[in-house]
């Protein structure tokens, strides 16, 4: 395929006087794009290696996802003594989590103590975007571009670019006409919101919308909740960390790890693998009700079947919908609150605090916009297909443009002019979520393809740093110059994905796995649902087997 005519331009602007036109050629071994959790493990892996690496961050501060979404009531759905790093003793040693689940200021605590005690920061340019990386076939480089102007040119290209970075407000007629503020859950001020004495519209009831609603409720004068899909919540019962506990779990640390790395879903805990359908009523009500004391995602694992079929699955959500209905004192409230039209754990199961008895209290009303939808934001409020809702602010917890959105963001072309965004039209595609073909030496970590998402993301995300770091080391001790995908290893890993999530109840729901959330968006499941422990070992082996599946080139 010819480069088209900006792609030939910047290639020769980037290579004249040895990589940059703009300033003093600067030349990487690696580029690392992001300083969340993957892109500061990453940089600190190949640091270790004796590359030079150049990271790049958009904000100002590392975190990723924990540096935007500073909204009221953030906090992980994964135990904090799981969600941490495991890649060095005396980090996880000395770091002393206060909670239960981490809040998101303390999980930014972490992740800058993590920057300090490596010294990441040195060698990353913050409030600096990628826009654009071309290969360079010829001198085998990438050639990458920032908003600031930065041209710098590496071997090997890493995105570390989150899968729910690219925040999405939907094109409501009239938004740009609100008098008052407007926040996106996750481009949250720095400064805080002040909801006192205001009337807000939280627009979005998934896993953020849940989180900020009470605590939203418990300052604001009044809050008008849209809701368009009602979501399955579980409680979180978060509390104050159990001393004996985190002391326990520091001290079997290697083991609980090593569990966690072989899970389905990266976590500790069990899961049964009986069917609900063989259980006796009395014996599921048991088992739901404790898993529902225990708090938090566990519940998902009362059964083997719940996943995949219909009729177990049914059980347990009809289970959630009765505490709904127990908890919400309005029969009317609770009935709009209590999902219908998707299995449970087909779209992210939330975790909350306090969620749905938030709607006991008399400043709360819950608006129904899947039966009247949202027609336009006008200067004073939302108005739906029935009525006009008065609001001094707006809290858009409307999602993402999931796992693709902040790659195809970037104006990325590869092998021959082949444009990502080209090439993933129809969907993504790749080997392992780790690589596209045509786009030698660039990884993605948690790419789509990967369980990313589908797991505690600290485990999916030191197993694939661990596998580019390892592979990168690899290449370069033998003299390999590019790695790349093998199309046709490729495709049947695409269609492994599909195969897989094929068998269970994912494809039921219309959710952001599936891009259904975005107008437009290819309808393809992005996450793989294989598991954590089973991904891992097929990863490990195709390494072991001289990378298996990929094109090395001396
Ligand atoms: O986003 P979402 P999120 N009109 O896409 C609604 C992770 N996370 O930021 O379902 C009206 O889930 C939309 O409605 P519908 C976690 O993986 C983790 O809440 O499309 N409504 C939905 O209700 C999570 O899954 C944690 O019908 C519209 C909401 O906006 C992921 O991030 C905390 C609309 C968007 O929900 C994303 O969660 C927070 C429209 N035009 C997030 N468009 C924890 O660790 C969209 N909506 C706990």
């Amino acid at each position: 395929m010819p480069l088209d005519d900006a792609t030939t331009r910047f290639l020769e602007q980037m290579s004249e006087a040895g990589g940059d036109a703009l300033e003093p050629a600067m030349r990487y071994d690696a580029v690392v794009v992001g300083a969340g959790f993957a892109g500061m493990y990453m940089l600190h892996r190949l640091r270790g290696l004796g590359l030079t690496v150049r990271g790049f961050e958009t904000g100002d501060g590392v975190g990723g996802t924990w540096y935007w979404n500073r909204y009221p009531g953030a906090r992980c759905d994964v135990e904090s003594m799981q969600y941490s790093y495991s890649f060095d003793e005396e980090l996880q040693q000395e770091w002393e989590w206060s909670e239960r689940y981490p809040s998101q200021p303390e999980i930014l605590l972490y992740a800058n103590h993590v920057a300090d005690r490596f010294d990441l920061r040195r060698d990353i340019r913050f409030e600096t975007r990628v826009t654009r990386a071309a290969y360079d076939e010829s001198a085998n480089l990438w050639r990458v571009e920032t908003d600031r102007g930065d041209h710098v040119s590496a071997t090997y290209l890493i995105t570390a670019v989150g899968c729910l970075s690219a925040a999405r407000i939907p094109d409501f007629p009239g938004a740009g006409s609100f008098r008052g503020p407007s926040h996106h859950t996750g481009r949250w001020p720095h400064e805080g919101v002040n909801f006192t004495g205001r009337r807000v519209a939280v627009i979005g009831t998934g896993s953020s919308g849940i989180q900020a609603i009470p605590v939203i409720a418990e300052r604001a004068e009044h809050v008008t909740v849209f809701q368009r899909t009602a979501n399955y919540s579980l409680p979180a019962w978060n509390r104050p960390m159990d001393p004996a506990y985190a002391q326990w779990v520091k001290a079997n640390y290697a083991e609980l790890r090593a569990g966690m790395r072989t899970s389905p879903a990266g976590v500790m805990g069990t899961s049964n693998t009986t069917s609900a359908l063989e259980a006796t009523e009395e014996e599921r009500l048991r088992e739901f009700e404790t898993r529902w004391a225990k708090g938090g995602v566990s519940f998902l694992g009362a059964y083997g079947d719940t996943a995949i079929d219909p009729a177990a699955n049914e059980i347990s959500a009809e289970f959630v919908r009765g505490k709904i209905r127990e908890i919400v004192t309005d029969p009317r409230v609770a009935e709009l609150l209590a999902p219908k039209d998707h299995p449970i754990g087909t779209k992210r199961i939330c975790i909350d605090t306090g969620y749905y008895a938030t709607y006991n209290r008399p400043n709360v009303t819950l608006v129904d916009v899947r039966t009247a939808p949202i027609e336009e934001i006008t200067p004073t409020g939302v108005r739906t297909a029935d009525a006009e809702y008065p609001a001094d602010m707006i809290v858009y917890a409307t999602g993402y443009d999931a796992m693709t959105g902040p790659l195809l963001g970037i104006d990325i072309t590869g092998k021959g002019g082949l444009s990502l965004r080209r090439k993933w039209a129809a969907g993504p595609r790749t080997y392992l979520g780790l690589m596209t073909a045509g786009f030698p030496n660039l990884f993605t970590i948690t790419g789509p393809g990967s369980p990313s998402v589908l797991s505690n993301m600290m485990v999916s995300i030191e197993q694939h740093v661990e596998w580019i770091a390892d592979c990168v080391e690899r290449l370069r001790a033998g003299g390999i110059a590019t790695i790349d995908a093998d199309p046709a290893a490729e495709d049947a890993w695409v269609e492994h994905v599909n195969e897989v999530a094929g068998h269970t109840l994912y494809p039921r729901a219309d959710s952001w796995y599936l891009g259904a959330n975005i107008p437009g968006k290819p309808r393809v499941f992005m996450p793989y649902v294989g598991g954590v422990g089973a991904y891992r070992q097929k990863c490990d082996q195709v390494a072991a087997d001289g990378y298996a599946g990929f094109v090395l080139s001396a």
